[in-house]
């Protein structure tokens, strides 16, 4: 018999048999492996709608105590992210020719990038995601410090990324740095730290992305006893 801590209600998950977990698994596998990150994008507008529930889905990660410590701005009025795209690429300009050592031009080269930022202005739609590092009481204006921001703000961003695929959208994690112009552009309170700048649309025509392989399971998973090879199962 569990416990029951106040105020908490019950819950229950559905008990898929061997076979039903791994065939979920094996198309959820084959469905997001076909995620790329997309740097050319058809200018088509997207659903507001379908904008809002991706961002209720990244809505319902996980994070520090609950706090739920990001905000995330959808941008898609034209003058606002003509004035991202130029404070982008000034700061991205400076990262290319100053900022990034040779081996990371190097590790980047494969990806063909530049400081050029066009999607900024053609994707329908940016998402870019801040992170609150603490909040402020009502009351007192007392600042609380919220916990493991980042990793709450990543959790979220992967189910973000997720639900866009879904809908059949590409999407970008675009990492200007430094970007707190951001807060800046978009006003954002001084609790808020830019954290991701992410365009959202279809893919032009004509798209193409690098030819990556993915790490296998073997390079990525370790089991703790080692999994006995020879055995049957
Ligand atoms: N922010 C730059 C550089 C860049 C850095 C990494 I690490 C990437 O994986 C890709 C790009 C840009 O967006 O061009």
């Amino acid at each position: 018999m569990t416990s029951h801590k106040e105020g908490h209600i019950p819950y229950q998950l559905p008990r898929y048999s061997d076979e039903e977990m791994q065939g979920r698994l094996d198309a959820m596998y084959a469905h997001l492996d076909q995620r790329r990150s997309v740097r050319t994008f058809s200018s088509d507008p997207v659903p507001m709608e379908v904008l809002h529930q991706a961002v209720r889905i990244a809505g319902t990660a996980p994070s520090g105590a609950h706090k739920q410590p990001w905000t995330f701005c959808i941008v898609t009025d034209p003058d606002l992210r003509k004035r991202i795209r130029a404070a982008v690429e000034e700061e991205e300009h400076r990262s290319y020719s100053e900022r990034m050592s040779e081996r990371w031009l190097e590790d980047l080269a494969p990806l063909a990038t530049d400081h050029i930022k066009p999607f900024i202005e053609e994707a329908p739609a940016l998402i870019i995601v801040f992170r609150r590092i603490h909040e402020t009481d009502a009351d007192t204006g007392q600042r609380h410090p919220n916990y493991y921001v980042q990793e709450s703000c990543g959790i979220a961003v992967g189910l973000l990324l997720a639900a866009l695929h879904e809908a059949g959208l590409a999407a970008l994690t675009h990492t200007p740095s430094p970007m707190n112009f951001l807060g800046d552009l978009l006003q954002r309170p001084d609790n808020e730290r830019a954290f991701l700048n992410i365009p959202v649309g279809w893919p032009a025509n004509g798209t193409t992305v690098p030819n990556l392989s993915r790490k296998t399971l073997d390079e990525i998973c370790i089991n703790y006893p080692p999994e006995d090879k020879n055995s049957q199962n």
